[in-house]
Parts: C-alpha cells; structure tokens; sequence
C-alpha cells in the first residue's frame, strides 16, 4: 500500500525565540498525560529556540471546557500590563467515555480556543488531544510501550514559537 510521512514537514526557517512571551494554559484533567505534553512543549521552545524560562507563563485549570476562558482572560490581562503574549499553548487531554460529554466538551474547547485567538489577535496553539482511550492519550504523549509513541507537546512547541515569530512580523 502506498504511504507518505505523516504529520508536519519541519519548517525550513529557523525561528529565534529568545524574545517571546509564550502563555501555556493546561488543564488538570488527566493530568499524568498533560504533564508530559506540558514539558515536551517547553523544553523544545528552551532548549531548541532558546525561548527563555522566565518568558514561559504556566497557568492551570480544571478541564479542557474551561481553557478557552482562561485563555482569552490572561491574554487580555497580559495586553493591559503592556507585556503582551506573543503566543499561548492550550492544552488538555479529552478521552471519549460512555456519554456525549466528550463530543460536547471537545466542540466547546476547539470552537472556543479558536474564538479567543481570532478575537484577542494572538495565536493559540490547539493543544488539545481527543482520544478514544487510555492508550491513544499515552501514545500521543510519549508515554506507553508503543514503538510509534510521539509527544505532541513537542510539535505544539514548535508551531507556537513560529506562530509568535510571524505573528511579530505580520503585526
Ligand atoms: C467533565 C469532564 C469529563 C467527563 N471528561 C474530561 C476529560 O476527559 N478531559 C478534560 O479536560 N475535562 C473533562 N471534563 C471536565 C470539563 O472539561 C470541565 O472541567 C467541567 O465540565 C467543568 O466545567
């Protein structure tokens, strides 16, 4: 069967993040898995772009539902003291149970962080995995057994720090 390299082609600019205010919101929700998806995205924003630990603002919340709230609010608190997130990271683990929760929270959590970044100018990283089960949370984590395990928190690092970059100069 033919096939083809899934996922994001890396960029071929090298994007300087020494400057940038990035805001991570994360939930508490699952919070095993988004701890490790949490420090995949900053370590690859410290450690590949040089953005500096002091300039990463970490904040939580309860779940994923409540992210684009909280988003939106430290974002524009942010604009009021004149040290304006260049870019934010939601981030959250959704796992799909028995009932429509997890429909009606990842609808809720997607549109919502999607309104906060167009209506705040800011762009928000979607952070937010939404699994069948256990496994594909862990996996997608980086954590479990599976040889095909990859942190997505490292990708949503990545895409933040050039979203910052070229939202800079696009403003
Ligand atoms: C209620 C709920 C459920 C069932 N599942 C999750 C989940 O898998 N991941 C997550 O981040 N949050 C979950 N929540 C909590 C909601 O997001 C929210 O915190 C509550 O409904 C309170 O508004």
């Amino acid at each position: 069967m033919a096939s083809f390299t899934k996922g994001v082609t890396p960029s071929t600019e090298k994007y300087d993040g020494s400057s940038l205010r990035v805001l991570i919101v994360h939930t508490r929700w699952n919070y095993e898995v988004v701890e490790a998806l949490v420090h995949g995205a900053t370590e690859t924003m410290t450690s590949d772009y040089n953005v500096k630990p002091e300039n990463i603002s970490i904040q939580s919340v309860s779940g994923s539902y409540e992210l684009p709230f909280a988003a939106q609010q430290l974002i524009a608190a942010s604009k009021m003291r004149s040290q304006s997130f260049d870019v934010a990271i939601c981030i959250g683990v959704l796992i799909k149970g028995s009932t429509m929760h997890f429909e009606y929270i990842a609808e809720a959590a997607s549109q919502g962080i999607m309104r906060a970044s167009l209506d705040s100018r800011v762009p928000i990283v979607f952070g937010v995995l939404t699994c069948l089960n256990d496994e594909q949370a862990l996996e997608r984590a980086g954590l479990g057994d599976k040889k095909s395990k990859h942190n997505h928190g490292i990708d949503w690092g990545r895409c933040a720090v050039e979203m910052g970059a070229k939202n800079r100069n696009w403003m």
